[in-house]
């Protein structure tokens, strides 16, 4: 039974070293504000000059080196989120799912329409409680502050100094991109998959503590 039991914990630990080589990252944000761009950016080495709205949402992949490691990342891409005359968050019941199903959320408004960025506080707030509520995880998940469109520096609305004041409050970073000029998309996916690699290593970490505790509890049975 002690065999069995020792059996178990090392293909749980297993699974759960394989956990962290699979990440989900989840772009939201308004309409326009280049989620879309910015995916295809990074996926594809592409970007499109029109505008297609993205409806509920695409499932990109790749494969990339992190801490030297292979992972696989799978990027969800959502449709927007509106807000409403209250200037509350609009929020569909499919946004709720995919924010379940992610792990780790790039919160992205455009350095060019001040709206985009007013929501980016409820959505945090909303990620967390969401996030809470599925998984009761007390931590904020992984999450970055991303102001895309900067090659349209000259008709910006959001200053850089707001956007870092924001980014110093949730105490996350913040990436200035452009997904037209493909500045700064590398450095914001691998900046989020970093952090959500140290994430899923500190949980690994918590829960190989308690397999520790398991096997000495196993020893002095026997
Ligand atoms: N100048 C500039 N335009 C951009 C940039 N990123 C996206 N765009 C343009 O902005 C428009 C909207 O881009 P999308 O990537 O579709 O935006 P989205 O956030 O996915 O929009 P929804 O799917 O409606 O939520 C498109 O016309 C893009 O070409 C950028 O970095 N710079
Ligand atoms: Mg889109």
């Amino acid at each position: 039974m002690i065999k069995n039991q020792t059996k178990n914990i090392y293909s749980n630990k297993h699974r759960l070293a394989s956990f962290c080589k699979q990440q989900r990252i989840v772009l939201l944000g308004s309409t326009g504000v280049g989620k879309t761009s910015l995916t295809t950016r990074w996926c594809y080495d592409e970007m499109s000059d029109q505008t297609v709205s993205t409806i509920f949402a695409d499932e990109h992949g790749k494969d990339v080196r992190l801490k030297r490691s292979n992972v696989s990342v799978s990027i969800l891409d959502v449709s927007a989120i509106r807000h409403d005359d209250d200037d509350d968050l609009a929020m569909m019941t499919e946004h709720y799912s995919y924010i379940r199903k992610g792990e780790a959320f790039m919160c992205v408004f455009s350095i060019v329409d001040s709206n985009s960025f007013q929501i980016m506080d409820k959505l945090r707030t909303e990620i967390i409680r969401i996030r809470h509520e599925f998984d009761y995880e007390t931590r904020p998940p992984p999450m970055i502050l991303v102001g895309n469109k900067s090659d349209l520096s000259s008709q910006r609305t959001i200053s850089k100094e707001m956007a870092n004041k924001l980014a110093d409050q949730w105490n996350c970073i913040y990436v200035e991109t452009s997904a037209k000029d493909d500045h700064n998309v590398s450095a914001a996916f691998k900046t989020i998959g970093t952090l959500l690699y140290k994430w899923k290593k500190k949980m690994l970490k918590r829960q190989c503590v308690n397999w520790k505790h398991i096997r000495r509890n196993d020893c002095t049975v026997v």
